[in-house]
């Protein structure tokens, strides 16, 4: 008789379609938290710089958000861990530069905290290696940098960038757990059904 088989072909597709809408509704929660990350900077991560420096930039995926003086951190800190930015960090967009002179040669670290399109602030850094080309005068740098209101001393962003970090990972877990329950729900009721 193939009338009974028609409804248990229907009740087949029930789990994946089942899936399908939760996971529909759970995963765009997921990108909604990305924070800005670099996509690019100038001098790139690695390199090697071989003519005098004027400016450090960092170009990230999204706009880069300011709240007035001190929001935004780019520091250029030399092999001794001497600032060479000369200014306070401009942001344009999704750019943030600042203007540099830098010391000898070595390996210098560009770091930054800015506020992510989210309003999370996210801190991190790239190195490129320095060759003072010869008869450039090497800079003294400075101990602090430029004051640049809440941006002077220790990064501060750097606890904040790790609790919403945190804050992700619960998300992300949150949002599996949930896609996990739902999932099992689905598969109890189907299971309930099919025995009935
Ligand atoms: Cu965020």
């Amino acid at each position: 008789m193939p009338l009974p088989d028609a409804p248990r072909r229907t009740r087949r597709w029930r789990l994946p379609a089942a899936l399908a809408l939760v996971a529909a509704v759970l995963l765009p929660a997921v990108p909604a938290s990305a924070h800005d990350f670099p996509t690019g900077s100038s001098p790139k991560a690695g390199s090697t710089v071989t003519a005098p420096l004027k400016s450090v930039s960092v170009t990230f995926d999204e706009a880069v958000l300011t709240y007035g003086r001190g929001s935004t951190v780019l520091r250029v800190i030399g092999p001794e861990g001497r600032h060479f930015e000369t200014a306070c960090p401009t942001v344009t967009d999704r750019t943030v530069s600042v203007t540099t002179r830098l010391g000898g040669s070595g390996r210098y670290t560009v770091s930054w905290r800015v506020v992510s399109a989210d309003g999370h602030p996210v801190t991190d850094s790239l190195a490129f290696t320095y060759r003072a080309p010869s008869g450039t005068a090497a800079a003294g740098g400075s101990t602090d940098g430029p004051a640049c209101g809440a941006g002077t001393g220790a990064p501060r962003a750097a606890s904040s960038s790790g609790t919403s970090g945190v804050v992700v990972l619960v998300a992300v877990v949150g949002g599996l757990l949930v896609l996990l329950v739902a999932a099992a729900v689905v598969v109890a009721v189907l299971l309930t059904r099919r025995r009935g």
